[in-house]
């Protein structure tokens, strides 16, 4: 039995990420440790809820102390560290829980780990800390052009410059003790439990409760989509396959713009549960400050390297993850209320 430390499990990643494991091998025991901020929320894990081999524990990352306790119970053989702050305009406006969770947070359990692991003739080779980063540490493109793991980090909101810290105190870690380590860089995510503050689970509940769909800027800004499901197989590949310290990219050259991801949004509801949802809701609101034009992520690395490829199209995943938060109405109702509320009105005003 191997016991993995995930860090953030009852996040959109995180969860779906626990789920697959949990499904996938009877031999993986998982410690979820989550502090439980308002991106955290235990229904996500409501189909593991009574397998023994989930255990929560309700736990800041930055705290020496909770996560040392963790190490010294259960003998980690892996973390995987989703734990993180994770929307660029929540950055925007308050940078500093960014750094502090982060990159503080980051370090705390890279420290931790080293205590546990490092033996005298260095450390056990079936020990590894993944770090789950991000595309947006490399910044921006212009019209040609993808990421790959070379290309130099130029991250520009707080989030990204908070995710590029860590990385490089990740890189760090390997660099000077030779901590067993992989850095995975994916693009960005979406299908079930994800939080409806990002672009296509706000734009599902506004289109079901019939509001305003806030575009920012001229609605062209492209983002590389992936399955969450596609990741979270990829991850597992890296644990399993990935060379000590190497940095892999994530992702399944799935551009769109955001303006079509919009409209796609609006025809499938539409087409499938309410012929009067037009694209009269769409809204063009004030672009975000230091808005990323492009990102694009060439994934050529972790496909001839660790045989990984994604499973699902944009056309499929866009399909079932409309579907899914069309049938968990509930979850997301029981989300857009309290603390969202208000963090809605700040962001949006009256749109
Ligand atoms: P999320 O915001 O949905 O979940 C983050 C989780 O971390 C929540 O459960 C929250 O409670 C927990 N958390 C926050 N601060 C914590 C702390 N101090 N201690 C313990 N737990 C804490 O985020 P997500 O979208 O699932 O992203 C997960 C990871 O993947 C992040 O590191 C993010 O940077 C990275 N990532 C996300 C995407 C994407 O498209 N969502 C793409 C690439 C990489
Ligand atoms: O209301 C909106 N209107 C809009 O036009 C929102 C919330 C977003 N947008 C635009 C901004 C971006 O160009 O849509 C695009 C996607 O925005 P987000 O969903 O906020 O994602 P992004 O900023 O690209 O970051 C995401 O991908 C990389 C995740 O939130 C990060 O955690 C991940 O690292």
């Amino acid at each position: 039995m191997k016991t993995y430390l995930v860090t953030g499990g009852a996040g959109f990643i995180g969860s779906n990420f626990i789920i697959y494991i949990l499904k996938t091998y009877g031999d993986i025991q998982i410690i979820n440790a989550d502090m439980l901020t308002y991106a955290g929320n235990l229904e996500n894990l409501k189909e593991v809820e009574n397998n023994p081999k989930h255990i929560f524990a309700k736990v800041d990352i930055c705290d020496k102390e909770a996560i040392g306790k963790i190490f010294e119970k259960y003998a980690i053989d892996c973390v995987v560290n989703f734990a993180a702050e994770s929307h660029v305009d929540r950055s925007i406006y308050d940078p500093e829980v960014f750094v502090r969770t982060n990159v503080l947070g980051t370090q705390n359990l890279l420290n931790v780990a080293k205590k546990a692991w490092e033996k005298k003739n260095g450390f056990d080779r079936e020990k590894k800390f993944i770090q789950i980063s991000t595309d947006e540490v490399y910044g921006s493109l212009g019209d040609v052009g993808y990421f790959t793991e070379n290309t130099a980090l130029d991250p520009h909101s707080p989030y990204a410059a908070s995710k590029a810290a860590a990385d490089l105190i990740v890189k760090a870690y390997y660099d000077t003790y030779k901590m067993p380590v992989n850095i995975t860089r994916c693009s960005n995510n979406y299908g079930s439990y994800q939080f409806p503050e990002k672009l296509i689970p706000l734009i599902i509940n506004n289109c079901l409760n019939k509001k305003a769909l806030p575009v920012y800027g001229d609605g062209l800004n492209v983002r590389d989509w992936l399955y969450v499901e596609d990741h979270c197989r990829a991850i597992d590949r890296v644990i399993r396959k990935g060379s000590i310290g190497e940095v892999y990219n994530i992702g399944g050259h799935n551009e769109r713009t955001n303006i079509y991801i919009v409209k796609t949004v609006i025809k499938y509801i539409s087409e499938n549960l309410d012929n009067t949802i037009n694209e009269d809701l769409i809204k063009y609101v004030e672009d975000r400050k230091g808005h990323d034009r492009r990102y694009g992520i060439d994934p050529s690395k972790i496909k001839e390297e660790l045989g990984w490829k994604p499973t699902t199209s944009f056309e499929e995943g866009i399909k079932k993850t409309i579907h899914w938060y069309i049938k968990n109405k509930a979850w997301l109702d029981g989300i857009a209320s309290g603390e969202y509320t208000n963090y809605f009105e700040k962001m949006y005003g009256n749109l």
